[in-house]
């Protein structure tokens, strides 16, 4: 109610760079091409696209780091503008290495967030604990205080400061946690609703804890990282790193549903889609789903809507 703007302000991220899979560049114009802008303001949203940033071409190899750390402080830049103009931002991605330069901008703009990441994975793995060396899974290391110490130094990635606090994280739909994430989201106390409580407690009272958790003592504006790939890979199978066993259409429009209520919806990433992963009725059941996470964090309800207006034709 306070925060929430009725303006949105979308930025596109063509950026694949913290993964090894092409395609999830190419995200951005697919889900506006679904429809986003005009059923955004069809919602009553005043919409402005930023339109898609442009980076440099990939680097190879470990001089990688250096594509994702240069793309990553562009779009810092492009959401302290978008934030700036007043608007609820929306970044398309890309990866999710992009989670990095999208809350390091938006804080740098208003200061102090909760951060709600809906994944099948943390993304927290440090640059040294991870497996893969992908920075699609790490970007919460980079973001959090706590870890500070745990981040080398990468001339690239030099002007990002670490802008979160550990309790102001809330995970909601973990299924494929790494030994050392595990291990840090114990150590930092972070709270997490896995896939298990979710069975658990159902999608309703993980969203109530969720809300009632993060605007306990001071009402932070909020910043929700959405990866795709948190949605059962039944539905979102066009997408980079998928996992069984992921939250349903229903429980994935809920939260967002949930989300939207709070009005301290600040920022959204929606990210991870990958349109060259599957064939064209995965694709397009990734796309639309996507697009109606989107909705959903602004206002749709499924119970329908009629402006204050409306009026019967007459017979
Ligand atoms: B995504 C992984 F090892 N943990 O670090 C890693 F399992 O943004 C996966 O959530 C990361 O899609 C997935 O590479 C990143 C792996
Ligand atoms: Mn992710
Ligand atoms: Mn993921
Ligand atoms: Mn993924």
């Amino acid at each position: 109610q306070q925060l929430a703007s009725r303006s949105v302000g979308v930025i596109g991220a063509p950026f694949s760079g913290g993964q090894p899979r092409a395609g999830v560049e190419r995200a951005p114009d697919l889900i506006r091409a679904a429809g986003l802008l005009t059923r955004l303001q069809e919602q009553g949203y005043a919409v402005k696209d930023y339109g898609n940033l442009q980076f440099e071409a990939l680097l190879d190899g470990l001089q990688r780091v250096r594509s994702v750390g240069g793309a990553n402080r562009k779009l810092s830049e492009a959401v302290q503008e978008v934030k700036r103009d007043g608007h609820t931002c929306v970044m398309l991605g890309g990866d999710h290495s992009l989670a990095i330069g999208s809350v390091h901008g938006h804080a740098a703009a208003v200061g102090d967030l909760s951060v709600l990441w809906v994944d099948a994975h943390a993304d927290i793995n440090t640059p040294l604990s991870s497996g893969t060396g992908n920075i699609h899974g790490q970007p919460m290391s980079y973001l959090l205080h706590e870890l500070r110490d745990q981040i080398p130094a990468q001339p690239s990635f030099s002007w990002v400061q670490p802008c979160v606090s550990a309790r102001d994280v809330v995970y909601i739909g973990l299924r494929d946690v790494d030994p050392a994430e595990h291990y840090l989201l114990k150590r930092l106390g972070v709270k997490v609703f896995s896939m298990t409580e979710v069975d658990q407690l159902g999608v309703a009272r993980v969203m109530e804890e969720t809300c009632d958790y993060l605007s306990d003592k001071v009402k932070k504006p909020i910043h929700l990282s959405y990866d795709v790939d948190a949605i059962d890979p039944s539905v979102t199978p066009a997408t980079g790193t998928p996992v069984a066993g992921g939250l349903t259409y229903r429980e994935g429009v809920y939260i967002a549903e949930h989300i939207a209520q709070t009005g301290l919806l600040s920022a959204v990433d929606l990210v991870e889609v990958n349109p060259l992963l599957c064939g064209e009725a995965g694709v397009s059941s990734t796309v639309s789903t996507a697009l109606t996470l989107l909705l959903a964090c602004f206002g749709r309800l499924r119970q329908g809507a009629h402006p204050p207006a409306y009026r019967l034709p007459e017979p």
